[in-house]
C-alpha cells in the first residue's frame, strides 16, 4: 500500500572495524552469492541491486573512542550514507532490503525509511534490545545502541519500536524500555501466547529490522553474539510471512550474518536461513 509497484532494492553492506569480532562485513556478500537476488526475481520482484557498498576503514588511530563508543566516526559516517541510499530508494516507492553487517547500520536504514515514510514504525527482531545509550553500554559496541540513537537518547516516542524475541537485555536497557514504555515481547511472551498473537499490527508502514541472532543458534549459528533459547526456524519465518501479509512492509534489514564465526556448514546454514527469511518477508 505504501509502495509503488513491486521493486525491491537490495543494498549489501561491506564494512569492517565495527566490532571486535571482525568478519560480519562479509555476511552480505555470502547472501548475495547464495542467489538472493535471483530468488526475489523468482517471487516476481523487479530487483534493483545496489551494492556492495564498501566503506574505507578509518584506522583505529584516526577514530579513537568517544567515551565508551568504539569507532564512532566510522559508524556515523557509514550510517549517514546508508540513510541516503535507503532513503533514495524508499522515496521512489521501492522496498529497500539492506543486508548486513553490523546492526549499527539500522540507524542509517531506519533514518532512510523515515525520510520516505515519516510515520513508519519499526519492528525489531533480536535476541538483544540494542537500546543501550552511550552511558549505559557495557561493551561500547554501537551495534548495541542503534535504537537509543534513533529515539534521541530517551526521547519519548511511543510505539516507535517493538521488540520480539528478546532474551538478553542489559540492566541499563531494561530501565530505558520501561521508562519509554516501549512494547517488548520477550521469548516468555512468545512461549505463552504463540508468535501469531504477538505479531498483531498497527496500521502503519513497517520497517522490519531482523537480527539473525533472534533465531536460536542451532538455526543460525554464524553470528557475533549468539544466545541460546531463540526463535525456531518456523517462528522466524512466521514473523516474516505475517508481516508480508499485512501489506504494510516498506523496508527490511537482515543483519549480523557473520560467516567468519563458524565452520563452513554452519555458515551455509545461516546464509540459507537468511535468504529464506528475506523471501518470506517479500512474499
Ligand atoms: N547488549 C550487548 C551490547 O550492548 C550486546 C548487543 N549485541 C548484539 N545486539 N548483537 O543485537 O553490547
Ligand atoms: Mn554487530
Ligand atoms: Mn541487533
Ligand atoms: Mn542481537
Amino acid at each position: 500500500r505504501f509502495l509503488k509497484g513491486k521493486t525491491a532494492s537490495v543494498i549489501a553492506m561491506k564494512l569492517t572495524r565495527k566490532q571486535p569480532r571482525l568478519g560480519v562485513d562479509r555476511g552480505p556478500i555470502y547472501l548475495v552469492e547464495a542467489g538472493l537476488v535471483d530468488q526475489l526475481k523468482e517471487l516476481g520482484w523487479n530487483v534493483n541491486f545496489d551494492g556492495h557498498h564498501q566503506f574505507e576503514e578509518i584506522t583505529t588511530a584516526d577514530d579513537p573512542p568517544i567515551g565508551k563508543l568504539k569507532n564512532p566516526r566510522f559508524v556515523s559516517r557509514v550510517c549517514e550514507s546508508v540513510a541516503q541510499v535507503v532513503g533514495g530508494h524508499a522515496k521512489k516507492g521501492e522496498l529497500p532490503v539492506t543486508l548486513g553487517g553490523d546492526h549499527s547500520l539500522a540507524m542509517g536504514t531506519i533514518s532512510g525509511t523515515l525520510d520516505a515514510h515519516p510515520n513508519a514504525c519499526v519492528i525489531w527482531i533480536d535476541a538483544h534490545a540494542d537500546i543501550n545509550t552511550s552511558e549505559t553500554t557495557e561493551s561500547g559496541n554501537i551495534h548495541g545502541m542503534p535504537v537509543s540513537f534513533l529515539l534521541g537518547l530517551g526521547d519519548k516516542v511511543d510505539e516507535f519500536a517493538w521488540y520480539i524475541g528478546l532474551r538478553d537485555i542489559d540492566a541499563g536497557e531494561k530501565k530505558i524500555l520501561k521508562d519509554n514504555k516501549i512494547r517488548a515481547f520477550s521469548m516468555h511472551e512468545v512461549d505463552k501466547y504463540g508468535i501469531g498473537k504477538v505479531v498483531e499490527m498497527a496500521d502503519l508502514p513497517i520497517h522490519l529490522s531482523f537480527d539473525v541472532d533472534a533465531l536460536d543458534p542451532s538455526v543460525a549459528p554464524s553470528t557475533g553474539t549468539p544466545v541460546r533459547g531463540g526463535l525456531t526456524f518456523r517462528e522466524g519465518h512466521y514473523i516474516c510471512e505475517a508481516l508480508w501479509e499485512t501489506g504494510l512492509l516498506v523496508a527490511l534489514d537482515l543483519m549480523e550474518v557473520n560467516p567468519s564465526l563458524a565452520d563452513a556448514a554452519s555458515v551455509k546454514q545461516t546464509v540459507a536461513v537468511g535468504c529464506s527469511l528475506v523471501r518470506s518477508a517479500l512474499g
